[in-house]
């Protein structure tokens, strides 16, 4: 970990009672340094995940309700389609008809953003959101891996 280094920020007391009430109803950190620290790495990983080309994760929460037509098997293709983005899915039953999916995409930004752009644009989808992010140093692309590879890793790994 790098040194400390100590700073003075000058700031409007009105702004800076605001900044102090936001850090209080947010519970985020324990004093203005953490405080400050927190925003900075948010804004630093914003500005990362923006440029398209850059290496990212990201999850898509989906709602839908599986007895719209072909919409399972849609989601289903669409999903093969990108499998080397996709890197784990999570489906949650939660009630007689509607889902909850979740997906872990990783790739460039801007493919992850066209894979979420593809899937909450599905027609039958309710609603959903893409959180996206990164790691503090660049993220290694992802490996490329193949439909057999990963069937055939999964068969081992359950032996
Ligand atoms: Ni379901």
């Amino acid at each position: 970990m790098s040194s400390v280094v100590r700073f003075g920020v000058a700031m409007e007391s009105d702004l800076l009672e605001r900044f102090d009430t936001f850090v209080a109803e947010r519970g985020l950190a324990t004093n203005r340094s953490e405080a400050v620290r927190d925003l900075v790495r948010n804004a630093l990983a914003h500005a990362r995940v923006e440029n398209p080309e850059a290496e990212v994760v990201g999850t898509v929460t989906m709602i839908f309700n599986h007895h719209t037509s072909d919409l399972s098997e849609k989601l289903d293709s669409l999903q093969h389609k990108h499998y080397k983005e996709i890197i784990s899915k999570l489906h949650v039953h939660l009630d007689a008809h509607n889902c909850l999916e979740v997906v872990v995409l990783r790739g460039k930004s801007r493919e992850v953003h066209a894979m979420s752009d593809a899937l909450l644009g599905t027609k039958g989808v309710v609603h959903g959101k893409l959180v996206i992010t990164t790691t503090d140093s660049p993220l290694a692309p992802a490996q490329a891996r193949t439909h057999a590879a990963a069937h055939l890793s999964s068969k081992q790994t359950r032996r």
